[in-house]
């Protein structure tokens, strides 16, 4: 096992890093920039090092300030955390160049899945149903055309190097197409470095469902059920569950043997996280993620298992702490994103946190790296903390929500704290009864009255 891990990350989860080294028995070591000195992972680590200042790119992006910390610390592994250098396949080469183990796939792996065309390519050889769609890249706009009459409009253009929401267009029918194709191509170009396109049937109405899967790198793998985080705003996911509320446990089975299997196949090793689209009862792969994901608590509170220490585990080399078999749900857990911003328009909102209390009692887990006092930074992202609530039944869930977030007390800045509330006096939430637009329109809605 390891002696020392290095965490590339800041914030709640650089904390969950640390709390999982420490049950371990690993000592840990944070980095940070200098808007961070005074930061949580700073203090929580067993050791800190100032890697450069402020902006990102500087700091948790700048590869050789990460390796330098770990050379000077002696750290034998990084966790990357989620975001940053987590899926980027140059960083884990030169991690694993300088001896260093990096704690999540292989660096081929994260390649192939960080190019949606190979990844889908990949996936539906496996035998994952996927959007009907060109088969691989679309070089022009006859071949576009052609795909779409066959598919049938509407249809939306892809980038290859994109994924989560950037660089998305949709051609609502043939008079869309060329407008759709010429711009998701130069939006792809300039912000990726690369203008490869495909393209999809377009699903009106789908789910946001995704199925949580973890391999040993020696052919074994599991699935852990799936999250449904069909509330999102502009591509940002809001509020999360598991079990979702649409998917019954024989199709569960069904899409997570399929997946545990393709990533079995493919020699996969730790977290990753297979996303598809919902509708009519179908599943139709999009994207695979090669990190932990930010909402990976609600998982781990149905089937009691602890994630962080798992991939920590395989990393080691070690085998899989669990079988396919001893992975029961137990109840219903949702997690509420709490950014820093401002309603309606969601402005990040920067500044002193004066007082904050964080909610407790049975079935109440908050992930944060607040504190009475502390100052967040402008720099970095604007979550500020996790709110997971689990119940026995969804129900349950939903009240110990309702009964958290009153507990819950962060004044000096504000929060998304309000956008709960009111999404737990609507009907559709309490049912279940939502796809990817349904928070869009209700905010909306919200707006016009
Ligand atoms: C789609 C789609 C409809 N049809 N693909 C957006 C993020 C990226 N991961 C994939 N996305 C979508 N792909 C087809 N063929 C609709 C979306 C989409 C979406 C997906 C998941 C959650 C929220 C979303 C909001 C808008 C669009």
């Amino acid at each position: 096992m390891f002696q020392k891990i290095l965490i590339a990350n800041r914030g709640e989860i650089a904390l969950r890093v640390i709390r999982a080294c420490r049950e371990m028995g690993i000592a840990s070591v944070a980095v940070h920039s200098t808007a961070d000195s005074d930061a949580m992972h700073v203090r929580m680590a067993d050791e800190a090092i100032c890697i450069g200042p402020p902006p990102s790119a500087q700091s948790y992006l700048h590869v050789p300030a990460i390796i330098s910390a770990c050379e000077i610390s002696g750290a034998d592994a990084i966790h990357p955390g989620y975001g940053f250098l987590s899926e980027n396949a140059a960083f884990v080469q030169v991690v694993e160049d300088h001896g260093i183990t990096f704690i999540g796939p292989s660096s081929e792996h994260i390649r192939l899945m960080g190019d949606k065309i190979t990844a889908k390519e990949t996936m539906k050889a496996l035998g994952v149903p996927c959007v009907p769609g060109s088969d691989g890249g679309v070089p022009d706009l006859e071949t576009a055309s052609r795909v779409a009459e066959e598919i049938g409009f509407p249809v939306i253009v892809k980038a290859t190097a994109g994924g989560g929401g950037r660089g998305m267009k949709l051609a609502r029918s043939a008079e869309d197409l060329e407008t759709a194709f010429r711009t998701a191509r130069s939006e792809a170009k300039a912000a990726f470095g690369n203008d490869e396109v495909y393209l999809e049937k377009y699903l009106g109405a789908p789910r946001h469902i995704e199925i949580q899967v973890f391999g040993d790198g020696q052919g074994n793998a599991v699935h852990l059920g799936e999250r449904d985080c069909s509330l999102q705003r502009r591509h940002q996911k809001v509020f999360e569950e598991a079990p979702s509320p649409a998917i019954d446990p024989e199709t569960r089975a069904r899409i997570g043997q399929t997946c545990a299997e393709a990533v079995a196949r493919i020699g996969y090793r730790g977290a990753g996280t297979i996303e598809f689209l919902y509708e009519n009862g179908e599943f139709y792969f999009i994207e695979m993620n090669t990190r932990l994901q930010v909402e990976h608590p609600v998982t781990e509170a149905i089937f009691g298992v602890d994630l962080v220490r798992e991939q920590i585990r395989v990393a080691a080399k070690k085998p899989l702490s669990f079988a396919q078999d001893d992975l029961l749900i137990n109840g219903h857990a949702i997690e509420v994103r709490i950014n820093a911003e401002r309603l309606p328009n969601f402005t990040p909102c920067p500044g002193t946190v004066a007082t904050y209390h964080a909610p407790g009692g049975l079935g109440v887990r908050m992930d944060s790296a607040l504190y009475s006092g502390y100052r967040i930074p402008p720099f970095y992202d604007s979550l500020i903390a996790k709110l997971i609530v689990h119940g026995r039944d969804r129900p349950e869930a939903l009240a110990r929500l309702n009964r958290a977030l009153g507990e819950l007390i962060i004044d000096g800045v504000d929060s998304s704290v309000p956008l709960f509330r009111a999404l737990l006096e609507e009907p559709d939430v309490l049912k279940g009864d939502y796809t990817i637009h349904w928070l869009e329109h209700f905010l909306a809605q919200a707006l016009e009255s």
